[in-house]
């Protein structure tokens, strides 16, 4: 399965070792199109090589093609809120997980029907544990 991995980057990287294992359990079991969430040479301040036209342009394209969005909600990110409402836009499945401990998912989101598939974890453990229920093991 194509799986679209979306958390935030220019909303803050503080989760960064968290999107890695989730980014690292998807990788083993499905095909993951924005593995570069998890990279850190990707920091807030700046890509350098590319312009925001072709970032927002390729990652729509992606959107498009891939089969399913998981987005890692917890860190607040304005990017994922578009790239959210794309996905509800063109009606491809999403998947969203979220903290608990850390920060409440925006009322835009946790109030929007089309999003039905919301699951909220305290441990990684769990986070994963949602995603096989949600995905299946292998592609
Ligand atoms: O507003 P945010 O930057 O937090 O938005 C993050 C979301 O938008 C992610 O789920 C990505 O799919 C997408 N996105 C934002 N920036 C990029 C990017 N490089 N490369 C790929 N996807 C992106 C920009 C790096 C930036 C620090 C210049």
């Amino acid at each position: 399965m194509k799986v679209y991995f979306a958390a935030s980057i220019r909303g803050g990287r503080a989760d960064i070792s968290i999107y890695k294992q989730l980014i690292a359990y998807l990788s083993n079991n499905h095909e993951v199109l924005t593995e570069h969430i998890g990279d850190d040479s990707i920091i807030a301040s700046g890509e350098v090589e590319r312009t925001d036209k072709a970032i927002r342009d390729r990652d729509i394209q992606w959107i498009e093609e891939w089969d399913v969005m998981v987005a890692e909600t917890t860190n607040p990110s304005l990017g994922v809120g578009y790239e959210l409402a794309y996905a509800e836009h063109i009606g491809k499945p999403v998947i969203i997980i979220h903290r608990t401990n850390q920060s409440q998912l925006s009322a835009m989101i946790a109030g929007t029907d089309y999003f039905d598939s919301i699951y909220y974890y305290e441990e990684i453990k769990d986070a994963i544990g949602i995603l096989e229920a949600q995905l299946g093991k292998e592609e």
